[in-house]
This record gives structure tokens, sequence and C-alpha cells, in this order.
């Protein structure tokens, strides 16, 4: 029995090895759930991802099976669908279709990265009644308490709402208060089948792996990323409420290792240190990885590094984006190759394993501005002993809407969508990218399978990568 559904569809773009990392907890739902069960509702997850073993077109029936059995117990108040960007939203609309077909009476509620940027254009969609802008922490129990009066429920008390009056006239209501993380609820993890998403990494020494967003956002403005938009907040939880909330994942999931999945975890210095030297003073005894800027982890010395050693820290992952001085500047990355090869060494001079992401095919970038990036790589294929994995090929530059890369590859000839879901269709794996010339887009295909070719080698913790492994990466580079 479930009185609020939320779905978080897959995309199928999450195939192969990606599968593995989108089987990751649904954060946006179950923070949801957490409001809800707080205010005496009783809210069902749908995750997808965790429903199907291979991605396919089609929803799976367990998937469809679990919407329609809930809704046949009882009629939900409302069904919310979680989407960014892309193929979420195609999946999202069948999702929503199967309600609608199901009772056209019950409200459809959209909310995610991709709702929030564009509320008027998805509100138009036939299968949207209801857009929750931004972070859906305050807004959504309120609206969900609105719409269990039955139409007599009063939408404008409803912050951060997008919704079409009777008259088609379309309302949005003033944005919802930043929420304080340390005020969140606990956790509804018995609404997820838990086992499957922690059994579902298996790391050196973790047998019992899970993660945990202790920041959300992150103020800082590279040009490409959904931060990058006015309005968009950045807020963290307290040192203390973390090392909580992990001693209570020891305690009932048997948990030993974490990773932070926050898009900038290390951004301040004083509270790593503190849930460092807590995991230390309490004998936590869990293996922990995060991520984040590059100039931000230089920030810390050696006695900070030894420091998150003893506390069981064993993996950082760096934006690093790409190994030219000119694109970095380009996409307002505001960090130099010489920060960045300073990294690499301060990270292998303390044996962490690490990663380091790039993506190729920024708008204005060339050739021979990626041909750095693999220089980059090369380097630290080279110099990285400790990367137990591989260093992930580039990824394609995606544009993202609200972000001035956005606008600069509309510029450069990008067709805007002009739908919802026309929305769907931004993978460029294998399409070309009218911004870039044909020749670059061919350019980092070729590269990619270099690097994965590469990335074949390693096959555990004593992979080595020889001169003549890499010799394909260095024809391509120079
Ligand atoms: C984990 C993560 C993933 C996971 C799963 C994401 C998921 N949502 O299911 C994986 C690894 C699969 C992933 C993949 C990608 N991701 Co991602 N990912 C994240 C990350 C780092 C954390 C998400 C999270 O857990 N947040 C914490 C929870 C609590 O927040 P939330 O999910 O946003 O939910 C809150 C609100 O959005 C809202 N809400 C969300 N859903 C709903 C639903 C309803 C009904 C309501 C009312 C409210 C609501 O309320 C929630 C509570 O406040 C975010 C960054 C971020 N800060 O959010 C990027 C982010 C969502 N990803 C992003 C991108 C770009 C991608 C990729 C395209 C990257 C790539 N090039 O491969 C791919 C997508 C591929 C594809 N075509 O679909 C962008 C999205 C931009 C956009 N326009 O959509 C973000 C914002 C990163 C960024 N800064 O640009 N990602
Ligand atoms: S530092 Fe990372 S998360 Fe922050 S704006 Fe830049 S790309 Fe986005």
């Amino acid at each position: 029995m479930a009185n609020v559904i939320i779905i978080r569809p897959i995309s199928e773009s999450w195939d192969g090895e990606l599968y593995k990392r989108a089987l990751s907890i649904p954060h946006g739902p179950l923070t949801l759930s957490a409001h809800l069960i707080d205010k005496g509702f009783d809210p069902l997850i749908i995750d997808e991802i965790a429903l199907t073993e291979t991605i396919r077109t089609e929803i799976s029936e367990k998937a469809i099976n679990k919407l329609k059995n809930s809704m046949q117990k009882e009629k939900p108040i409302c069904v919310g669908i979680s989407s960014m960007t892309g193929e979420q939203i195609r999946r999202g609309k069948i999702f929503a279709k199967m309600v609608r077909d199901f009772d056209e009476t019950i409200p459809i509620v959209w909310g995610g990265a991709h709702p929030s940027l564009l509320p008027e254009m998805t509100i138009e969609d036939e299968t949207v009644d209801l857009i929750c802008t931004g972070e859906g922490d305050i807004s959504f129990p309120i609206l969900v308490n609105e719409l269990k009066k039955n139409g007599t429920g009063d939408l404008s008390k409803v912050p951060g709402l997008v919704y079409k009056e009777k008259n088609n006239e379309i309302k949005k209501t003033k944005p919802a208060p930043l929420y304080r993380m340390d005020d969140m609820p606990p956790f509804p993890y018995h609404l997820l089948d838990m086992e499957l998403y922690i059994k579902n990494i298996k790391k050196k020494d973790i047998t019992r792996y899970f993660e945990i967003n202790s920041s959300r956002g992150c103020p800082y403005k590279c040009s490409f990323c959904l931060n990058s938009k006015e309005g968009i907040p950045y807020t963290k939880a307290r040192s203390s409420r973390i090392i909580q909330e992990m001693v209570r994942l020891k305690n009932e999931y048997k948990i030993d290792g974490i990773s932070f999945n926050d898009e900038n975890f290390i951004l301040n210095k004083k509270r790593i240190e503190e849930i460092a030297q807590a995991a230390i003073d309490l004998n936590l005894n869990i293996k922990m990885r995060g991520g984040g800027r590059v100039e931000l982890f230089l920030k810390f010395d050696d006695r900070y590094l030894e420091l998150f050693k003893k506390a069981g820290f064993y993996h950082f992952a760096l934006g690093v984006e790409s190994g030219s001085n000119k694109t970095l500047k380009s996409i307002n990355k505001q960090i130099t190759t010489d920060q960045i090869m300073d990294v690499i060494d301060a990270l292998v001079k303390h044996k962490f394993q690490s990663t380091y992401n790039f993506i190729a095919g920024f708008p204005n970038e060339t050739i021979e501005d990626f041909q750095e990036t693999l220089r980059t790589i090369y380097h630290i294929f080279e110099r990285c002993k400790y990367m137990v994995y591989p260093i992930p090929a580039p990824s394609f530059y995606c544009p993202l809407p609200g972000t001035k890369s956005f606008d600069d590859a509309v510029e450069l000839g990008h067709t805007v969508p002009k739908t919802f879901e026309e929305w769907t269709d931004v993978d460029y794996n294998l399409k070309e990218m009218v911004w870039i010339s044909k020749e670059f887009h061919e350019f980092i295909v070729k590269s990619r399978d270099v690097i994965n070719n590469i990335n074949m080698k390693y096959t555990g913790d004593n992979a080595v990568i020889t001169k003549a492994d890499l010799q394909p990466l260095k024809d391509i580079m120079n």
C-alpha cells in the first residue's frame, strides 16, 4: 500500500559498465520519501534500474507490475517522476502514460534537474500536470498535502511549483526556501532493496559499499555545469550529521565502504578534517572516497593527506575536464595544467587511488587542444601506479540547458530542442556534434577506443601497463 509513488526512470545510455554506476541509491526519491514519511504519508519508490538486469528500450515487466499493483491496491494521491535532461524523459513519459491509462485523475508531478530548468516547456507536455522546481524537500510534502484535499487544496500555497490553472494559464509560485541538510529526517532505507545496491560494487577490502551525499550543488561556475546557472543552491550537512549517518549505516547495514557522491566534497577543508578526525576517534573502520576540484585538493598538505589515509580515505576523484590551458580557460574551470600535474603527484606520493574525469568536444575546442588532454591521460597512465581502475575515456561534451557552454554550442549551430520530448535526444556518443568539426568528432571516437583498449589491460590490482600498451595513445596524441 502506498499513497504516493515516486519513479526514477533509467536511461538507455546507462547500459554496460555504466549500469553498475547507475545502480546507485536514488537519493532524490529517497530524500522526498523521508520528508513524506515525516509528514505521515506512505511513499513507494520505483527505481527502474533496480528492477531490471538488462537495459532495454521497453520498461521491464517488474517495474510495470510494481506500479500497477500499487495503484490497484490504493489510488495514490499523486505519482512523482524524477528526470535529468536526456533519456530519462522518454521513459518517464512511458510511466506517466501508464498512470494516465490506469486512472486519468491521478496527478502526475515531475521534478529533478530537467523539469526544474525548463518548467514552462515541460508543463506543456500532456504527461505533466505539476512541476516541483529545484529541491523538493520543502515543496513536495506541502504539495502532496494540498493534493490530498481532492480538488479543494490551494496550489498557490506550494513554493517552487509550476502548474496550469483551469483556463490553461501557467502559474509559477515563489521559489522554496533553501533546505538545511542538517534537518533531514532519517532516510527510509527500508523502502529500497538495499542488498542489491550494497553488493553492486566490489572493491579492494570493501565488501559492503554505499553512497551518501554530504552536500548538494557547488558554488563554482564551470560553464558546462548545471551549477553555473544562477540560483542553484549550494548546501551542506555538518560533519557531526555525516558521521551520525555513517555510524547508522555501519550498525544497521554493516557498511564498510562509503562514497561521498557530492559534486565538490572537498570544498570545506575544516569539515573534511572533522569527518576524518571523527572516523579515527570512533574507530569507524570504513573506507571512504570523495572528490572535487583540483586546486582545492592542493590545499591539503602532507599532514592532511596523512590524516585522511589514517581515517580510511582511499580514493579521490578529481574533475580535470581537459589537459589544455586554453580549454580550461574557455570553460571557466579556473585551474591550470600545472595544478593538475601537482595533484597527480600528491595523490601518487600518498598512494591514493585516483580518478580523473575528462570531457571532449567543448564548443571552440580543437583537435590540437584535445591532444593536450590525451597527453595528460598518457602521463596519468604512466604515473599512477595505484590507479586500480582505468581512466574513464573522455566523455562526449553534452550541451545542457541553462549553461554558457550550451549557448556557445547554439551559436555554433546546435539546434535547441523545442519540446519536452525532444530533450530526450542528447546522447552524442554516436552522433555528430555540430558545434565541432566532423573530423574532431571522429577523432574523439577513435581516442576513446584507444583509451578503452588500454584499459582492457587492467585485469586487477597488479595490472601493469607497458610502454608498448601505451604506444597507440602516443601515436594519436602527437
Ligand atoms: C548521482 C548522479 C548521477 C547518477 C544517477 C542520477 C539520477 N538522478 O538518477 C548517474 C551516474 C547515473 C548520473 C548520470 C548522468 N548525469 Co548525473 N548526477 C548525479 C549527481 C552527482 C547527484 C544526484 C543526486 O543524488 N543528488 C542528491 C538528490 C537529493 O538530489 P536530486 O536527485 O536532484 O533530487 C532533489 C531535487 O532535484 C528534487 N527532485 C528530484 N526528483 C524529483 C521528483 C519529484 C516528483 C519531485 C517533486 C522533486 C524531485 O527533489 C530532490 C530533493 O531535494 C547530480 C548532481 C546533483 N547535485 O544533483 C548529477 C546530475 C544530476 N547529473 C547530471 C548529468 C549531466 C549526468 C549525465 C548526462 C553525465 C554524463 N555525461 O554521463 C549522465 C546522464 C546520462 C543520461 N543520458 O541520462 C547533471 C544534470 C543536468 C541536467 N540538465 O539534467 C547533474 C545535475 C550534474 C551537474 N552539475 O551538471 N548522474
Ligand atoms: S567545480 Fe565541478 S561541480 Fe562545481 S561548477 Fe565546476 S564542474 Fe560543476
